[in-house]
């Protein structure tokens, strides 16, 4: 009688290790997706969040009159091939039918080339904008051998741009100028486009109309959490102004989200009491109002004058947030969940039919979807309309399926 000849694959040790081997491929073939979702995305899908398309009073047509508003880009030289793309997106799903004006800023002069093919893009007006050095210098008051050390200590714990002292300076700009140029006098919203993003969805209404009707004040798409190592000091700086100042601290304010621990306590630890959630400001629709408010105002000096923006990293999108979060009623910010936008690696993909070419409800391709910061954020906006007796646009039916973390 001749034995059963079983191969060496099929004969432990190397059976286990097929084994793994080919659950794994199958995992990573089929559930590809479902491993690549946040938990955000998760809720989201869930309890199919409704949608509700905003009515708007102002009729599209000949005799249109547009919102006081204007899109506008910091932008380089260097980056017009990446401009050019974002304001094809843009004007595709947007622009076109609508025509506002573009205005590009620099702290170097645009090139003939960059106005030449700019221009071609749209039938809006395009204004090329110059920074006065003043807004966009280093101020004499930083100490360079304190800025050479904080720069060198930061790279050395590895912290995204901490040795570009340009990208320190776009933060500053961004956070405390850019409302100040002169280009923008007079006028009352913006959207800020940066080069290399998509726009997937077609936007068949006047955004800047929605922020006027519904008494938005700032509007966002993508809501993250930040590197701690680059706000440290960021979060004590703002205790710090809120003692001083507390007439500013908004009724409604968004600080459930802001100094939530229970999510990522590492996060909150480092960054000495905030929760490091911010709106991804490569991406907004605001009012220039709040910008110039005197208690934003205030604030900027408040910070500025520590140094932070050059000793530590601080981003525009953590600076901006806090003070949206702290003087800002919650109910004036809002998510633009109907504009699908990519800026990589971070999407906002709405399952609607208005939208193509991205996967609905995927907030990355990547692996940094533990980065969501979402569902805080219906938390918070939960808590919020509840408290005030508002339609909470389905936040809790979200906020309520991840509840583990909130009770
Ligand atoms: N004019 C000008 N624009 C800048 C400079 N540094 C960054 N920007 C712009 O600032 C924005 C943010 O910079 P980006 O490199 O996209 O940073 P990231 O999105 O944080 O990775 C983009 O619109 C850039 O074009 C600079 O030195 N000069
Ligand atoms: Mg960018």
């Amino acid at each position: 009688m001749s034995a059963i000849c079983i191969p060496r694959w099929l004969r432990p040790p190397l059976f286990s290790v097929s084994m793994l081997i080919t659950m794994a491929v199958v995992y990573f073939t089929y559930f590809d997706e479902a491993w690549n979702m946040s938990e955000g995305d998760r809720a989201i899908v869930r309890v199919n969040l409704p949608f509700k398309k905003p009515l708007l009073h102002h009729p599209k047509g000949a005799a249109y009159v547009r919102a006081n508003a204007s899109i506008i880009s910091l932008v380089r030289n260097e980056e017009l091939d990446g401009i050019i793309q974002s304001m094809r997106e843009l004007e595709r799903s947007f622009n076109s039918k609508f025509n506002y004006s573009w205005i590009f800023f620099n702290n170097e002069p645009f090139t003939d080339e960059f106005k030449r093919r700019t221009r071609k893009e749209t039938n809006g007006e395009c204004h090329y904008e110059l920074i006065p050095p003043e807004h966009w210098n280093v101020p004499d008051w930083i100490d360079h051998n304190k800025l050479e050390e904080s720069l060198h200590e930061m790279r050395a714990q590895g912290v995204q741009y901490a040795d570009k002292l340009s990208y320190h300076q776009m933060c500053r700009w961004n956070s405390g100028f850019f409302y100040k140029h002169p280009a923008l006098k007079g006028i009352k919203y913006y959207w800020r486009v940066e080069p290399d993003v998509k726009f997937y969805c077609d936007i068949d209404y006047d955004v800047f109309k929605f922020m006027e009707e519904y008494n938005k004040t700032y509007g966002f798409t993508i809501n993250v959490y930040d590197d701690p190592k680059s706000v440290r000091s960021l979060w004590p700086v703002t205790q710090s102004f809120l003692d001083a100042n507390p007439q500013y601290l908004s009724r409604d304010n968004s600080l459930l989200w802001l100094t939530d621990r229970k999510r990522r306590p590492g996060r909150y630890d480092e960054a000495n009491g905030y929760s490091t959630c911010h709106f991804w400001s490569n991406f907004e629709i605001g009012d220039l109002d709040f910008w110039r408010s005197e208690a934003y105002e205030q604030f900027f000096e408040h910070l500025d004058r520590t140094g932070g923006f050059f000793y530590e990293r601080w981003g525009d999108a953590p600076v901006h947030s806090v003070a949206l979060g702290l003087f800002l009623d919650n109910e004036k910010i809002h998510w633009f969940r109907d504009i699908g936008y990519e800026h990589p690696p971070y999407i906002n993909c709405p399952n609607l039919p208005s939208c193509q070419a991205c996967q609905p409800n995927l907030f990355t391709h990547s692996w940094f979807n533990y980065e969501d910061c979402r569902p805080l954020w219906f938390h918070q906006v939960c808590e919020s309309r509840r408290r005030k007796g508002l339609d909470d646009e389905g936040m809790c039916m979200i906020a309520h399926s991840l509840r583990k973390y909130h009770d």
